[in-house]
Parts: structure tokens; sequence; C-alpha cells
């Protein structure tokens, strides 16, 4: 008798467990994306990531020092500044960030302009 009573509550915490997965893996899912740094390119591992946590890895594979700046393309928004990483550097950031484009780029000099610029989409 006792074993069927055991038996069954872990029967009911295995469902609640499954019936709860869904929401929960929404709720708190966290987003990954890679950030490669080299001259002069600035290398997403992915486009898009989802809403809310986005864990950011900025890794610099060249051969000059690289800063990276996060600004999502909305009126007011307001940017991002990871620090200036040198070759061979390293950062992990975690961000929250709502739906939206959001531009990418190295702040150094003329990096930008000479390719050191990405697009993130955040759905
Ligand atoms: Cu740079």
């Amino acid at each position: 008798m006792r074993s069927r009573v055991l038996a069954s509550a872990a029967l009911v915490a295995v469902a609640a467990t499954v019936v709860g997965l869904p929401a929960a893996n929404a709720s708190h899912q966290v987003s990954f994306v890679q950030v490669v740094q080299k001259e002069f390119t600035l290398t997403l591992s992915r486009p898009a990531v989802q809403r809310g946590t986005v864990s950011v890895e900025l890794v610099n594979f060249g051969m000059d020092a690289h800063d990276l700046i996060v600004l999502k393309k909305a009126p007011g928004a307001k940017p991002i500044a990871f620090k200036r990483l040198d070759p061979k550097g390293r950062a992990d950031r975690t961000l929250k960030l709502t739906p939206g484009r959001y531009s990418l780029w190295c702040s150094i000099a003329d990096h930008r302009s000479r390719g050191m610029r990405a697009t993130l989409v955040v759905r």
C-alpha cells in the first residue's frame, strides 16, 4: 500500500515536470551567439537569436586590438559597449535583448567602414 502511494506521488511529479517543460523553456531560454573579430570582419555564429537572455561570446582572432558596440536600430536605443580586446582576447557578456534588429561594429579607427560590422536579429 505504501509503495503504491509513493508510485502515485512519483507519477504526479513526472507529469508536472512534463507539463511544465514547454512554459519553462519559453521563459528561461538562453540564446547564444559567438562574435569573431578579424581584420577586417565581424562574423556572427548565427544571424538571429531569441529575445530575452542572450549570451554573447566575443573572440578576437585577429592581430590587432578590437572592441564591440551593440546598438538596437531604434530611436533612443542605448549602445552596449564591450571593452577592447587584445589579439586572442575573449569576453563573455549576458545581455537582455528585446526583439528587433541590432547593429554590431568595432569602434576603433576606421574598422567599421573596413568591414567590421554585422547585423543581429532578435526574434
Ligand atoms: Cu577593430
